[in-house]
Parts: C-alpha cells; structure tokens; sequence
C-alpha cells in the first residue's frame, strides 16, 4: 500500500546513503517512505533551500520497488519555516564602543544562534539619525537623543534569523535599564535610559527599513553558517 509520510526531518530519518548523494530517504515505517529531493550536503536546512526542496517525492512499491511515476507533495511546514526567517537592525550606541562592550554584545547575539550578516563602525551623520529616529521627532528628548547617537562612533550589525526582531528585543531588555530585568544587555550594561547602549529594531518591517538606511549596497553577506544544522532542524 502506498502511504505519505509528511516529516520533520531529524527523528526518523534513515539514509539509504550518505547525505552528500544525490537522494536522500527518510523512512518512518515500513510502508511509508519519503524521499527527498536532494539539494546540498545539509537537505534539513528548509529555511535556507531554494523553493523546490518544498516539495517530496514518494515512492513506494511492494518490496520498496520503484515505480514509474513519482507525486510531487508539497510541504507546508517547510514554508512556516521560510516565513520566520527576519531581519534586525541592532546598533551599539556611542556608550556602548567608550565603554568597551562591543565584543560583549555582539557575542550575546552570536551566542544566541542568530546570523550575522552586516558589520561597520560608523560615525553616524546628524541627518542619518534625526531619519532613523524620526517617529520621536515631536519628543522633548530628541535633540539630546541626536546628540546622544551622533557623539562618537556606533556599530551597525544587520541579524537574521526566525524570530530574531522579537527574540533581539527580549536580549537587548526594556528601553529604561532600571527596568530591564537582569541578563538583558540593558538589565546588565546600563542604568539610564539617555544610555542604552544598543539599539533594536522593533518590528520586522522596521529591520528591513533600518538595514536599508544604515547599509549601503555591498555591505551585507549573505553566507551559511557552518553551524546551521545544529540550530535549525
Ligand atoms: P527602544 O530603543 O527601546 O526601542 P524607543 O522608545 O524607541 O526605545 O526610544 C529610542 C531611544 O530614545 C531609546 O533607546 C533611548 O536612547 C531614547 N529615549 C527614549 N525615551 C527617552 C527618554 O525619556 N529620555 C531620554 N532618552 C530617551
Ligand atoms: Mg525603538
């Protein structure tokens, strides 16, 4: 009897060969066999695969016999994944490269498990700021905020990753750091909100604009990290 098998890869998955041939298998029961079409040595990377690998074919006969025709199945799940995958402007403010906190940062967000895909330092413009923080134009602060992020060099990191915006926000902590909660950057690094030391994008919408302001063309990789299958299932 000929069955589908739609998986998540990693519990059941059984290969016929090694990974780096040209199809791997994934078997679940003895009649119920999937086969996926292979695409590069990790094929469990759906976020990162081009769109046919969305897609399995099933095969299945008798004694495990091939037959002629194969189903194309598409694979929802595999889709969800793809959606998740965001972007991130973070940003360490002036305070944050005085105080020498930069590696301290940066590695809170590798540690993580988030991509890093954008990294300068920058002296930021007046212009740059007042545009990147322009909803907080009417607020008696912003003159000071300027100030505050045209002061010294900042450092620009564009972040990817499935729910980075979201997840960057809890690690970065509350906008005052007497509010953030103890192992947030700002709960750990900071007392003042005039001194936040980082910035983070609040919405997904926002990370695309922000990388897109602070980024020119050219600046950002797009790379594989090598520790991708240990992340990601
Ligand atoms: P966020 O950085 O947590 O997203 P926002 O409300 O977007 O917080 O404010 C942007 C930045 O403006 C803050 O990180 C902080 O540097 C500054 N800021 C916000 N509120 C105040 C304030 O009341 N006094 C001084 N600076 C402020
Ligand atoms: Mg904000």
């Amino acid at each position: 009897m000929e069955s589908l098998c739609i998986v998540r890869a990693s519990p059941c998955v059984s290969s016929s060969s090694s990974l780096s041939s040209k199809t791997s298998s994934l078997s679940c029961a003895p009649s119920c066999r999937v086969i996926l079409n292979p695409i590069k040595k990790h094929h469990n990377l759906a976020a990162f695969q081009p769109a046919f690998h969305l897609f399995a074919s099933t095969q299945s006969g008798p004694h495990g016999s091939k037959r002629n025709h194969t189903a194309r199945i598409f694979l929802p799940h595999l889709v969800a994944s793809m959606e998740e995958v965001e972007e991130t402007y973070i940003m360490i403010k002036p305070d944050g490269v005085q105080r020498g906190l930069v590696g301290e940062i940066i590695s809170r967000f590798e540690k993580k498990g988030f991509k890093l895909t954008g990294l300068k330092l920058f002296q930021c413009p007046k212009e740059l700021a007042e545009e990147h923080y322009k909803d907080l134009q009417s607020k008696s602060f912003f003159p000071k905020l300027i100030d505050y992020i045209t002061s010294g060099p900042v450092v620009c990191m564009a972040w990817e990753g499935i729910g980075v915006v979201a997840s960057a926000r809890k690690l970065i902590g509350a906008t005052n750091p007497l509010n953030a909660e103890p192992g947030t950057i700002r709960g750990d690094l900071a007392v003042q909100t005039g001194r936040n030391v980082v910035h983070g994008s609040d919405s997904p919408e926002n990370g695309k604009r922000e990388i897109a302001l602070w980024f020119k063309e050219g600046e950002l990789s797009s790379w594989t990290p090598a520790q991708q299958p240990w992340l990601t299932e």
